[in-house]
C-alpha cells in the first residue's frame, strides 16, 4: 500500500464515523421532530412517572418544548406531514420523545364549535387537574396515540370538565376551564406524564361498554 492509498482508505473511514454521530439533539435548537424520534408502546420510558420542571426554564426544557410544539405545526401541515412522513398530531408529551420533564403542547380547534373555532395552542407545564365534573364523556371513534401504532377500539371515558392548572413558558400561572374535546386532549396527555396510556381506561371485558354508576355521554 503506498501512501496516497493509505491516505485514502484513512478518510473513508472518517467518513464513515461521522455519519454515525448524531448532528443534533432533541434539546438543542431548531431541532425537528421526526417519527424516528417518537417513543412508542412497549417502550418503558412510557410507563415512569415524569420530572417536574424547574423554572426559570432551562435551555434544553425550552428547546425541547419549541421541538414538540414544532411537530404539532409541521406535522398538520399537509406538504410537511408528507415530506418528513409525519402523523398529524393535535398534542404531544414530553416523555414521548424522550424528555424527562412534566411538560406538553397542544395543539388544535375546538371540534365541537362550527364556526370561530377556538384556538387551543399551549405549551403547559406542570400541569395539574384541580377539579373536575362528575360526569363524563369520551370520544365515539375511540382514542389513538402518536405512540401506538396499532387501531385500538373502546370506550376510553374521561371527565367532561376539568380545571387545569399549569404554567407557561414565563412560569406564570395558569388555570384552563376546559369542556368536551379540549378537556379530553389534556387529559390524554397528562395521563402520559404519569405513565398511563390511553387503553388503560377500556373495559377490558366489554371495551364499548360504558362504565356503570357514572353520569357518561358520548361527546357527539
Ligand atoms: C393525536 N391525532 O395526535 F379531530 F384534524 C391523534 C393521533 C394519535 C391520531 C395522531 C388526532 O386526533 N388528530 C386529529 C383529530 C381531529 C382532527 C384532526 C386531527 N393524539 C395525540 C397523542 O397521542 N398525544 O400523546 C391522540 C389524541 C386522542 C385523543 C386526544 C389525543
Ligand atoms: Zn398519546
Amino acid at each position: 500500500m503506498n501512501r496516497a492509498e493509505r491516505l485514502y482508505r484513512f478518510d473513508i473511514q472518517i467518513f464513515r464515523k461521522s455519519r454515525v454521530v448524531p448532528i443534533m439533539s432533541l434539546t438543542d435548537k431548531g431541532y425537528r421532530i421526526l417519527m424516528k424520534d417518537v417513543i412508542r408502546e412497549g417502550d418503558p420510558i412510557l410507563r415512569r412517572k415524569v420530572e417536574e420542571v424547574k423554572f426559570p426554564l432551562s435551555d434544553e426544557d425550552r428547546n425541547a418544548m419549541d421541538a414538540m410544539m414544532r411537530y404539532l405545526h409541521e406535522s398538520q401541515d399537509d406538504e410537511l406531514a408528507e415530506k418528513y412522513g409525519l402523523r398529524p398530531g393535535v398534542g404531544i408529551s414530553a416523555n414521548q420523545v424522550g424528555v424527562d420533564r412534566r411538560m406538553f403542547a397542544v395543539l388544535f380547534t375546538d371540534v365541537m364549535e362550527e364556526e370561530n373555532p377556538t384556538l387551543y395552542e399551549y405549551k403547559l407545564f406542570n400541569p395539574k387537574i384541580v377539579s373536575h365534573s362528575a360526569a363524563m364523556t369520551y370520544l365515539p371513534d375511540g382514542e389513538g396515540c402518536l405512540s401506538v401504532d396499532r387501531p385500538v377500539e373502546g370506550i376510553v371515558p374521561r371527565y367532561e370538565k376539568i380545571k387545569l392548572k399549569a404554567y407557561d413558558e414565563n412560569g406564570k400561572e395558569l388555570l384552563l376551564k376546559l369542556k368536551g374535546y379540549p378537556a379530553i386532549v389534556m387529559q390524554h396527555e397528562l395521563d402520559h406524564l404519569n405513565g398511563v396510556m390511553f387503553y388503560d381506561h377500556i373495559n377490558e371485558s366489554d371495551p364499548q361498554a360504558e362504565p356503570k354508576g357514572v353520569n357518561i355521554q358520548s361527546l357527539w
